[in-house]
């Protein structure tokens, strides 16, 4: 019987990624975790506290629950990341080599882990960048990803752990919004425009980035996570992504729906993180190992999140 267990279940992934495997294999046999204390309403009430920095407890909780899966979705993203690098380590790096090290112990059969197009840096290629490639980041996030790729690799190898993964572009998604990082500008801009107010941007309007809408995502990580083992040729470094545009475009297509919409730029730190990212990427391995095929494409996404973020503000 499959008992599944997520961390990190409260963030923008982990929300959606819970309903749907709660549908899925039934609430008893899905565990969700989270460092932040569960509200009262949703699927956190049922959210169990459960620190990944702490590999005692975190075995004793896979012990205890029979867990045979993990989600291994806890982390801190990267504009939290670069402004406390040594939490972004400590949960980053250190939480994933527990749920790798616990997941050997215990016998897990399959760990998910996501990775990020933070793994890239200045000196990697820019356009349809590759899987492999150079990836020598400059953010603490990018670090702390590069280094769960390898250790995901490692732990593959020398343990024979089942450890998949994907790394994600930019997320879009309006049920839980994003909160931690660079890439969140856009989840924000459609929000505003959405909601007929102006919006100042911290990236440059000319930073493109790849980007891929939620229910895309989520059909990817449950296609890998049910993918022939013997077809993945690699362990959490799969590209996907949907699209790509800058802040500019992303403003001049909601401007088609809402044409009095106004963004002004103030370029921050998150600018720079970003200037290291890929504009685009190379996503034929998911295409060949596990049949990748997103849906939607930028004007379907922009039309189905303001029509979603106006509906949310008429019910309140
Ligand atoms: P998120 O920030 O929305 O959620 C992360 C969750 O982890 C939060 O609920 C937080 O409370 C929890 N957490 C933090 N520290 C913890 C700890 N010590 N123990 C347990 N839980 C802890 O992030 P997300 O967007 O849902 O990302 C999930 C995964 O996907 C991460 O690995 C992230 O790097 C990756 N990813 C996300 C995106 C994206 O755009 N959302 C893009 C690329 C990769
Ligand atoms: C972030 O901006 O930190 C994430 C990511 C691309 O990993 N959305």
């Amino acid at each position: 019987m499959t008992r599944i267990l997520i961390t990190g279940a409260l963030g923008q992934i982990g929300t959606e990624i819970s309903a749907l495997l709660i549908e899925k294999y039934g609430k008893k046999n899905v565990i969700i975790s989270d460092m932040r204390e569960p509200s009262k309403n949703g699927i956190s009430e049922n959210c169990r506290k459960l620190d990944v920095t702490d590999g005692a407890v975190l075995e004793k909780v896979v012990n205890e629950e029979g867990i045979t899966d993990i989600f291994h979705l806890a982390a801190i993203l990267s504009a939290t990341g670069e402004r406390n690098p040594e939490l972004a380590y400590m949960v980053n790096s250190v939480g994933t080599f527990n749920i790798l090290k616990v997941s050997v112990k215990t016998g897990i059969n399959k760990v998910i882990i996501p990775s990020s197009i933070a793994v890239y840096g200045p000196s990697s290629p820019k356009k349809d960048t590759p899987v492999i490639s150079v990836t020598r980041p400059d953010s603490i996030y990018g670090i702390t990803k590069v280094d769960n790729e390898l250790l995901s690799s490692y732990f593959r190898k020398k343990f024979g752990l089942d450890v998949r993964g994907i790394r994600f572009p930019g997320l879009l998604s309006y049920k839980t919004l994003p909160t931690a990082g660079t890439t969140d500008y856009a989840v924000d801009m459609i929000m505003k425009a959405s909601l007929g107010e102006d919006y100042t941007c911290y990236l440059s309007p000319d930073r493109t980035l790849p980007m891929m809408y939620m229910p895309d995502a989520l059909e990817a990580l449950m296609k890998l996570y049910n993918a022939d083992k013997s077809r993945l040729r690699y362990s959490t470094e799969y590209n996907i992504s949907a699209f790509a545009f800058s802040p500019k475009q992303l403003e001049n297509e909601l401007k088609r729906i809402f044409p009095g919409f106004k963004v002004s730029y103030v370029p921050d730190y998150r600018d720079e993180i970003a200037s290291g990212w890929p504009e685009s990427l190379d996503c034929s391995d998911a295409v060949k190992d596990w049949d990748f095929k997103p849906r939607f494409s930028l004007h379907e996404m922009v039309d189905d999140m303001s029509r979603n973020f106006r509906l949310l503000n008429t019910k309140h």
